[in-house]
């Protein structure tokens, strides 16, 4: 049984916020590769009525089912892996991937992606999934979901650049309506 508890979950979107979208709502600041003061991010935490130690702090860390934050080695910085609209420099390694990926996002804005093709939005990449069942989840969290079939092997032959974080999710530029090669409707 996972040793994940219910309050670790909000406390988890609260991190999650604080480290990729809004550090001030702890009250501090991250460094230019995204990284925060464990101390800070502690003191910070709890000064917003939240309660959050290192041990809590360390359970979310591996608990993740998405491993979204690493420690640096002596853990007295964290970050997440990736997902950042703020402008902070994640150096993530750069990679050929899979002849296909697959986006997953919303059926409302497929008219829109049509026209302007995939956009990165407020985040600093557009995040592919190497999965099917991974990009429905993703599609989901917008509305009814939809998936578009990327063809990833003849964007890396155009010269397209794709990132892959920590945690395993592919970032790539925005991507033209042509490189989607099918969409699944699930
Ligand atoms: C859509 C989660 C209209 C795009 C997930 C997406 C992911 C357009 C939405 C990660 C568009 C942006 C990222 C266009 C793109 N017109 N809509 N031209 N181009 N869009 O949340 O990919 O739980 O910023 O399709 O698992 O949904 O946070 O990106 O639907 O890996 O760790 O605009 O977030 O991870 O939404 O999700 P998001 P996303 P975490």
């Amino acid at each position: 049984m996972s040793a994940i508890k219910n309050d670790d979950v909000s406390l988890g979107r609260f991190i999650s916020l604080v480290l990729r979208h809004e550090p001030s709502a702890a009250g501090i600041e991250l460094d230019g590769e995204g990284w925060a003061d464990v101390g800070e991010l502690i003191n910070g935490v709890c000064d917003t009525g939240r309660k959050l130690d290192m041990e809590t702090l360390e359970r979310i860390v591996h608990e993740n089912n998405k491993k979204r934050y690493s420690f640096n080695e002596d853990k007295t910085k964290i970050r997440a892996n990736q997902g950042h609209s703020i402008d902070v420099h994640i150096d993530m390694k750069i990679a050929t991937p899979p002849d296909v990926l697959y986006h997953g996002t919303s059926a409302a804005f497929l008219d829109s992606i049509k026209e302007k093709g995939i956009l990165k939005m407020s985040r600093q990449y557009v995040h592919l999934s190497k999965d099917i069942d991974t990009a429905v989840k993703v599609g989901k969290r917008h509305g009814k979901p939809v998936i578009l079939v990327i063809d990833t092997a003849k964007m890396s032959a155009d010269g397209f650049v794709f990132r892959i974080s920590d945690n395993g999710v592919w970032q790539s530029e925005d991507i033209p309506w042509k490189y989607v090669n099918d969409i699944k409707y699930p």
